[in-house]
């Protein structure tokens, strides 16, 4: 059985840039439903029931044809939202540091270009979907992914920090406006986590949005 995992911190830490009560709904009622359904899902094939999401998610096409598409949703809802709790914290925000910092250099130049590329990339994803830094072949790269389907299903790498711009995670306090919660975001970014995730990645085999 897959499970919702606690929040590594209270409900309202994350205020004033993202509010408690989405907070609540988003871990307490999406994330939660996903994990039920991917649940459920699994019931029809015992024998994937203990096999790590990450590998489900990474293999879909040897996902029976019957539950694929539940798979692919609720399993990528729950990978998802795993990582994207665990890349925020309180106070966090700033910037990254040591081999990130050199990484997200290498990649895109100055940091301030990395986030105003990042941003970009969010706001043009039309819909709901991801946002994604990834590292793929020793390089990070962005990726936009829709609904909730991420850079494991299509190759596109080992997803190190997300972020959900699905309309569920800022309509409470910023209604339609993305840009202005995508940017608050930044005030959450935990790059130690980020940090981490990298070094998780760079290790075949391991995937940082479980780890
Ligand atoms: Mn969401």
């Amino acid at each position: 059985m897959h499970q919702l995992p606690q929040l590594p911190y209270e409900l309202d830490v994350l205020e004033p840039y993202i509010d408690a009560k989405t907070m609540e709904i988003h871990h307490g009622k999406h994330h939660a439903a996903y994990v039920d359904k991917l649940n459920s899902a699994l019931q029809k094939h015992a024998e994937l029931q203990a096999k790590p999401l990450a590998e489900l998610l990474t293999a879909m096409e040897d996902v029976p044809e019957d539950i694929r598409t539940a798979v692919r949703n609720n399993g990528g809802g729950h990978f998802n939202h795993s990582l994207f709790w665990r890349v925020m914290k309180k106070a966090g925000g700033g910037e990254p540091r040591g081999e990130l910092l050199e990484a997200i250099r290498s990649a895109f130049g100055p940091f301030s270009e990395f986030k105003s590329r990042f941003s970009r990339a969010g706001l043009e994803l039309f819909g709901s979907g991801w946002t994604w830094l990834c590292w793929r072949d020793g390089e990070l790269g962005i990726q936009t992914t829709p609904n909730q389907d991420n850079p494991l299903m299509n190759g596109a790498g080992e997803p190190i920090l997300g972020l959900d711009v699905w309309e569920h995670a800022y309509y409470l306090q910023y209604q339609n406006r993305r840009a202005e919660y995508m940017e608050a975001w930044w005030n959450v970014v935990n790059w130690a986590e980020v940090g981490d995730n990298l070094a998780a990645a760079k290790k075949a085999g391991a995937h940082p949005g479980l780890h």
